[in-house]
């Protein structure tokens, strides 16, 4: 942990999908500057600003055109200096998202490296299949096959894609690419960022492109994931970029271990700032995240207190633009959706690390309300649909597959008010908006005391007024079938953390002793009471 930041809260955007300013459907940087003294009352400190660099769009730009150019549809330079400054005068700033595994192929480089530069196909990944074999039998990550030809098929080249084939994957042996990065990072950081997300970081470096040992979905995942040669390009930025600036650094890191995000993120390595792991993120599923089971609140339970305890400093999260929305996955919501989102905001904010929410979270907003995959614009979710087809698994059924786990329930528009398009937008929006926004939207919440964003302002505010919730220790005092209780402790002053994950009223596990401070609940009961969240002060 290097970050002065740590003790930030980090309110993610997804452009896309925020706010509206010309009508054309698609949210935009002007958009999101109208609501910064929204964003600045809830008392975030540091938005993560999903990418808004050119993109022709085809992974909702994380495939990048440009990393030195805004998206038109986001708006301009200008717009983008102009939010960085009025964001910086509200006491708030701003990391983006770095994504360095690959480029969109309408990139420059991918150009000319397809026009026959070879200064610019060293920047990518292309290997030599043979007699009609790919080069290997390597997965990907969007159920593609990762090797798709790269000029004239009869040289059976192939160029490599962890994700859509419209994301070639860079190659990080080759100097240059470092350089360009280097430079990258450096403007960001000049123009007043403050840091970055590192999109799927623990993946640059492959090792080695042999075959990889069978697997699900991501054969080959051995040959790449947290290799060395990722931590020694992690610790070459640190020093050639990171250590000249003040910054805020967090990797998305998939499939990591405990010992991996360890090692990520030691200070005497200088890599990352922090993680974010995903294993609370797949306690609701069985080998793929398309294969979700019934939640069981205990296995969420083991899961935080194996991270909690594990490793030094988490980055919280229960939310990002491609997970379900967290009301929806791990309460019952319907009449408990604000006080179960309460409850859930309650128990993040609890957790030992900085705390990261996602836009429409602090209101509850809910998964889409998607009829049929012509809804539903995600690239994966599309992919998945045809490799599901091509398996045999029949229609009724790769619907529900796809309607529960699809990465576009946490993307639709974020519900402003009660008006039409829910103050997103005066045009069509670009994804279908949940028809709930006349009931779960900013406007009304604010109005009603009882609003998820008062408790969430009531929350955030208590965790940094509080240096037991900031800095204390985390220790599990109860893991039971639905209640989860902790203690965080400083300097033998001590807190404990009441979640109750039923929607009903359950015996509190222990004997309470000190007073109540932060409740999503008014007053005191026998019983603890549908998804109460409460934080008691031991004496
Ligand atoms: O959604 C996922 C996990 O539940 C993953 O498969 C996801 O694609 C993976 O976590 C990587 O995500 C990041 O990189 C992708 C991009 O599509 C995602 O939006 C981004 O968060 C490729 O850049």
């Amino acid at each position: 942990m290097l970050t002065k930041y740590k003790n930030s809260t980090v309110y993610q955007i997804y452009p896309r999908s925020f706010c509206d300013s010309d009508g054309d459907g698609v949210g935009d940087i002007k958009g999101i500057i109208s609501k910064l003294d929204y964003i600045a009352s809830l008392g975030v400190d540091v938005i993560w600003l999903s990418p808004v660099y050119k993109s022709p769009n085809d992974d909702n730009g994380y495939d990048i055109a440009d990393y030195k150019a805004i998206q038109p549809e986001f708006g301009t330079m200008e717009d983008f200096e102009l939010l960085l400054s009025e964001a910086k005068a509200r006491g708030i700033n701003i990391i983006m998202d770095l994504v360095i595994n690959h480029t969109s192929d309408e990139h420059e480089w991918f150009e000319r490296a397809k026009a026959g530069e070879q200064k610019y196909r060293d920047y990518y990944i292309i290997k030599k299949g043979k007699d009609g074999k790919l080069p290997n039998n390597w997965g990907n990550f969007f159920a593609e096959c990762p090797w798709e030809p790269f000029g004239d098929p009869a040289n059976e080249e192939y160029y490599l894609h962890l994700f859509s084939k419209k994301q070639p994957d860079l190659n990080w042996y080759n100097p240059d690419v470092y350089r360009e990065v280097v430079d990258i990072m450096k403007f960001w950081l000049d123009k007043g960022v403050i840091g970055f997300r590192c999109d799927v970081i623990n993946v640059i470096f492959k090792e080695s492109f042999a075959n990889g040992k069978k697997h699900l979905a991501l054969t080959g995942k051995e040959h790449y994931l947290s290799t060395d040669g990722c931590h020694n390009i992690l610790a070459a930025l640190r020093r050639d970029v990171l250590s000249h600036y003040e910054t805020l650094t967090v990797g998305e890191t998939v499939m990591v271990d405990l010992k991996e995000a360890a090692d990520l993120t030691l200070p005497e390595r200088g890599e990352l700032d922090m993680v974010f792991a995903f294993e609370h993120m797949e306690c609701d599923q069985i080998g793929v995240k398309w294969f979700k089971t019934k939640f069981k609140p205990k296995k969420l339970m083991r899961i935080l207190t194996k991270w909690q305890e594990g490793l030094p400093w988490n980055s919280c999260y229960f939310e990002n633009h491609d997970q379900p929305r967290s009301v929806t996955r791990f309460t019952k919501g319907g009449e408990y959706r604000a006080i179960g989102a309460k409850m859930l905001l309650g128990l993040l904010f609890s957790l030992r690390g900085t705390t990261y929410v996602y836009q429409g979270q602090e209101i509850g907003m809910t998964n889409g309300a998607f009829e049929s995959l012509d809804e539903i614009m995600d690239i994966e979710s599309h992919n998945v649909d045809e490799m599901a087809k091509g398996l045999g698994i029949i229609n009724p059924f790769r619907w529900k597959l796809i309607k529960k786990t699809s990465r576009d329930n946490a993307r639709t528009p974020m519900q402003w008010s009660a008006e039409e398009n829910a103050g997103f937008t005066s045009g069509k929006p670009w994804l279908k908006l949940h028809p709930n926004y006349t009931e779960v939207n900013v406007e009304r919440d604010l109005r009603d005391k009882d609003g998820v964003i008062s408790f969430f302002k009531e929350i955030n505010s208590f965790k940094k007024s509080s240096e037991i919730m900031k800095e204390g220790s985390f220790k599990e005092l109860h893991r039971g079938k639905w209640v989860y209780v902790f203690e965080r402790a400083l300097d033998g002053e001590k807190l404990t953390v009441i979640c109750n994950f039923k929607d009903k009223a359950v015996s509190y596990p222990m004997e309470q002793k000190g007073s109540r401070v932060l409740s999503n609940y008014e007053g005191e009961a026998k019983k603890l009471r549908p998804y109460e969240f409460v934080i008691i002060k031991n004496n």
